[in-house]
């Protein structure tokens, strides 16, 4: 027996590299996905706008390909649970928006992109807003990657107080103090980290997109010789707007183009960083927005920021990856962030995680060739408030919630431009909700201007099945959402 054993040991030594090379294919690029805050579908030319220029971007869309049905989410922490972890963010538990309050956060078991990557040898790094958890447990550093510089969430929150670890040589600014930083909370006020300490409050956002891109630049120059995973979520174009003094006021169009000509230059630094390292071929660039344009356009489609009409959640999105990806091509098809981890998993050779459903798809075949048959022809939009917002599949598209943001109060400079005004389709197509569903052919009226359920009973019908089977089916096997563990005078009391 011993030596059946033996020889079926040396037979697998013998079998086993040529089938670990066969297996082992995969290209393993190194990956750059740029997540914008509050972008978009219209703020960018290759997209359609007219008003800023945004020579990079439009570059690495003549060299790439364009996704035109790339789906977020209507506002910022569920879009990053979806993009880290390839799930819905109901499945997995991950409310519309963390505050600094909430002591919550992406739970720490799940496996995120930098989790997949990791296995492969993957140097990792988050540079910018995380927004899934701000207490050491839930922070990029528990999630996989292996440093963040960044504000740990929104640009309009505040510290937490309690919570916040201030690195012996944290600098502090506007007149602030240690102990202010450990008493007192002021909107607009965050603070900058590295790794699990603050490094600067307030921090200043003005400079954050260039420091943003001096330590991406710094990254991909010191692991150009081993694969990596840059995860760059922006922190602009969120509100408060800002932009270095180099781009303040070059635009012509207000802070907002300031703001998305710097996060250009900033493309423009990253690709000339890849170049330079001789990396070109061997690497994914992945540029996408979080959730529909709160300060800018969502043109053509309809509605903005927080709302599951398409200007909520249909991002820009392009991909480019020299002798991969067709350059210059656009593909039509459904996909969304929620397809990042099962698509990086197949590309870098991890299996997907094993005994959990995941709600994304491999969407290699998209982006390799550019007139691909459709992966998945359904989607879910789930509300802010964790709610089926609406299903699209193929081109229908049923609204089940009306979800429209509410009106923003506006600062001093922080000016929204009366985008919604604009947004007559907005108001045309209203007046169809009471009845509890509308039903859109994205095809025909993409601006969701005509509500065709009363003369579509069958697909009205098809449809609401198959998002209640759904959206019942990914209740049933939610996952938990990661709770802090208490504080430690707390403890004590108890
Ligand atoms: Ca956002």
């Amino acid at each position: 027996m011993k030596s059946l054993l033996l020889s079926l040991a040396c037979l697998s030594l013998l079998v086993a590299p040529s089938l670990a090379v066969a297996a082992a294919d995969p290209p393993r690029p190194n990956v750059v996905l740029v997540f914008i805050d509050d972008m978009g579908y219209g703020d960018i030319a290759p997209f359609g706008n007219k008003q800023w220029k945004t020579p990079h971007l439009d570059k690495l869309a003549a060299e790439g390909m364009k996704f035109t049905s790339f789906y977020a989410t209507p506002v910022c922490s569920m879009s990053r649970a979806c993009l880290l972890t390839g799930c819905y963010n109901v499945r997995v538990s991950v409310p519309g928006v963390y505050f600094p309050n909430i002591q919550k956060g992406l739970h720490p078991d799940e496996v995120t992109l930098a989790e997949i990557v990791k296995p492969q040898g993957y140097a990792t790094m988050c540079i910018g807003k995380w927004h899934l958890g701000h207490r050491d447990e839930f922070l990029p550093t528990s999630q996989g990657f292996d440093a963040y510089f960044g504000i740990p969430y929104s640009n309009d929150m505040t510290i937490d107080p309690k919570h916040a670890r201030l690195a012996g040589d944290c600098v502090f600014r506007e007149g602030l103090t240690a102990d202010d930083a450990r008493s007192k909370t002021a909107r607009n006020r965050v603070p900058l980290m590295r790794g699990r300490e603050v490094i600067e409050y307030p921090t200043d956002q003005s400079t954050l997109t260039k420091r943003y891109t001096e330590e991406a630049v710094k990254f991909i120059r010191s692991n150009k010789d081993k694969p990596f995973f840059l995860y760059l979520p922006h922190t602009m174009v969120h509100y408060p707007l800002a932009a270095s003094e180099a781009f303040r006021g070059k635009s012509g169009g207000g802070l907002l183009g300031d703001a998305i000509e710097e996060i250009d230059w900033s493309m423009g630094q990253i690709m000339a960083a890849i170049r330079e390292a001789g990396i070109d071929s061997k690497t994914l660039v992945i540029f996408t927005s979080d959730n529909g344009a709160a300060a800018g356009s969502s043109a053509p489609w309809r509605g903005k920021k927080g709302s599951i009409y398409e200007g909520g959640v249909r991002e820009p999105c392009i991909m480019r990856w020299p002798g991969r990806i067709p350059a210059g091509t656009s593909c039509p098809q459904i996909a969304g962030n929620i397809d990042m981890l099962p698509t990086l998993a197949a590309l870098v050779g991890t299996p997907l995680p094993e005994g959990r459903t995941l709600d994304g798809r491999d969407i290699r075949s998209l982006m390799f060739a550019a007139d691909a048959a459709a992966v998945r022809d359904t989607h879910l939009y789930y509300t802010r408030a964790g709610q089926l917002g609406a299903i699209r599949q193929g081109d229908w598209k049923l609204v089940l919630t009306d979800d429209r943001p509410k009106p923003r109060k506006t600062a001093k400079n922080d000016k929204a431009p009366k985008a919604e005004k604009k947004d007559q389709s907005a108001k045309a197509a209203k007046s169809a909700l009471p009845f509890g569903a509308a039903l859109f052919n994205l095809a025909k009226d993409p601006g969701e201007t005509t509500d065709v359920s009363a003369e579509n009973g069958e697909v009205v019908a098809r449809l609401k099945a198959e998002a209640q089977r759904r959206d019942q089916e990914i209740r049933q096997n939610r996952r938990p959402e990661g709770v802090a563990a208490p504080d430690a005078d707390a403890k004590q009391k108890g």
